[in-house]
């Protein structure tokens, strides 16, 4: 590896059967080997769930599954665009000033074109570059990350994209700044992400989550503990988030909320005001007070538009223009006292199990372990560890269930059918689909397996036992955004 540790390694093209095959493709199909390599990681996030966008700190890990990207220099300006999955259909376009790429559409599923997550990289790119392109760029993609699942395919992808264009135009950028980037850039998509998808995937490093904080982004390590395993399992529910108004429908309710708990505070009303964390910091109150004030102050199950325009004084013109997206204009009730509950329980927990793991790090290095992992003087302080952090990972998905309403049936019987395992588990991600995430002591790891895929995939999915082995896997922590190119 080479750079600045601030900045995306640089690495020599690793020998390997993924990368040939890629260099294959791309020599079939543009007569040319590649220039050079981008490769974005999956993730998964431990808890913290739909928070970034709230202004609170997650606690994510990249997986091992990845986007690469095989990119070749070309002197017109111009995109061709391949994917080593047929089902991605091939596309060419002219590279036009950032300005005047409109991305929109959706294919007859009523999800977004694949190729739109590639313009949302491209346009970030040129937006940052003001539009100074020195090279077109032929683009070949390969990815491995189960899409539409929680695990983040789509940042991979777009920040794969923004990553390659930006080095072929010889950009130099440090990790935070093309993950800032890469967060705004993703938004073209449609959906108001909060950023931690992009964050995880240019600042993990191997053996750690992060603790991501923003304004500004910063990851901090966190060590896990040593015995602990990180078991991914699919419910079999995928779901585009693009393709439907739920996700952003939450970031509106936050931001209402936010809006309305600064109503009563005597301070005088700060326009600038967003997310439920800006509003913690005016009120100078604790995540638990923020609990307490949440239920005096938004008392009601469901608040209607025309009386929330009431209580902010602005017109429903107004909230349209200033407060919804274009997905969501049409709604009329909002959930807030459930949405702002679950965000402060869940920055509650995030910080539990931060502190968890440091304590427990802190212990193991008492006890001789040299790196910081976390090892433990006796069998009952680490099941002791492991079940406090696995505690919050099952409460965080009955928030996630019961107060966000992004839970998914298939999600909740994975969760029940761990728990009679003994096992903690929460979905993953965005949710309504996609993922869970269960804590399982390593040396249980085999058999908690086993038993999912017996009980979900076979029993209840009714999928043979050879291929449900391809819907769960355990994880340890992988490496962030890396650049791949002949030295
Ligand atoms: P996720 O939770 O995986 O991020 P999203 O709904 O945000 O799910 O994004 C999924 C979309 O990303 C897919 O529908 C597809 O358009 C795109 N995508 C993911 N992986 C790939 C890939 N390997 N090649 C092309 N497009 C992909
Ligand atoms: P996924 O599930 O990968 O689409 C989304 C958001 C995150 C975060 C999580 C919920 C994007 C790109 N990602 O992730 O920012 O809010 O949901 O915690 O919008
Ligand atoms: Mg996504």
């Amino acid at each position: 590896m080479s750079g600045n540790s601030n900045e995306v390694p640089i690495a020599n093209i690793p020998s390997g059967e993924r990368i040939e095959k890629l260099s294959e493709h791309f020599y079939n199909e543009f007569g040319c080997q590649p220039d050079f390599f981008a490769r974005v990681p999956g993730r998964v996030n431990l808890i913290g769930e739909h928070i970034d966008y709230c202004g609170y700190p997650v606690l994510p890990m990249a997986l091992e599954q990845d986007i690469i990207v095989a990119a070749g220099f070309m002197r017109e300006h111009k995109i061709n665009l391949r994917n080593t999955n047929c089902k991605y259909d091939k596309i060419d376009f002219e590279i036009k000033p950032y300005s005047d790429m409109i991305i929109e559409g959706l294919g007859s599923d009523g999800k977004p074109f694949w190729y739109n997550y590639v313009l949302c990289g491209i346009k970030g790119a040129l937006e940052h570059l003001d539009n100074k392109v020195i090279n077109g760029v032929k683009l070949f993609i390969d990815g491995n990350i189960p899409p539409a699942s929680g695990l983040s395919s789509s940042s991979a992808l777009v920040s794969a994209v923004c990553l390659a264009f930006l080095y072929a135009q010889k950009a130099v950028l440090n990790k935070i700044e093309i993950a800032s980037l890469c967060a705004k850039c993703e938004r073209y998509i449609g959906t108001q992400g909060g950023g931690m998808d992009q964050a995880i995937a240019f600042l993990a490093e191997k053996y750690c989550a992060q603790y991501i904080t923003w304004n500004p982004l910063k990851a901090t390590k966190v060590m896990l503990p040593e015995d602990a395993s990180f078991v991914v399992a699919h419910s079999l529910a995928e779901v585009n988030k693009a393709a439907t108004n739920d996700y952003n429908k939450r970031v509106i309710e936050c931001r209402l909320a936010a809006k309305i708990l600064t109503l009563d505070s005597h301070i005088k009303i700060d326009h600038n005001i967003v997310t439920l964390s800006q509003v913690q910091k005016l009120l100078n109150k604790s995540l638990e007070e923020m609990v307490i004030l949440v239920h005096n102050q938004l008392p009601k199950d469901i608040y209607v538009k025309t009386e929330i325009c009431k209580m902010l004084n602005i017109t429903e013109e107004k909230m349209d223009n200033f407060y919804l997206t274009p997905n969501t204009i049409h709604l009329q009730e909002f959930k807030l006292k459930q949405r702002a509950l679950h965000v402060y329980g869940e920055a509650i927990r995030v910080e539990a199990f931060r502190g968890i793991c440091s304590e427990s790090s802190m212990n193991g290095i008492r006890n001789g372990s040299t790196n910081g992992a976390n090892t433990f003087s006796t069998d009952e302080d680490r099941a002791d560890v492991l079940s406090k952090l696995g505690e919050l990972m099952s409460k965080s998905h009955e928030s996630l269930k019961k107060l966000y309403e992004c839970s998914h049936k298939n999600l909740d019987l994975l969760v029940d059918i761990s728990k009679k395992l003994n096992v903690h588990s929460r979905l993953t991600g965005a949710g309504w689909g996609g993922c869970i995430v269960a804590l399982c002591p390593k040396e249980k790891v085999k058999e908690y397996i086993e038993k999912v895929e017996d009980e979900f995939y076979v029993k209840h999915c009714k999928i043979d036992k050879a291929k449900a082995k391809s819907f769960v896997f355990a994880t340890s922590p992988n490496y962030g955004a890396v650049i791949y190119t002949k030295k």
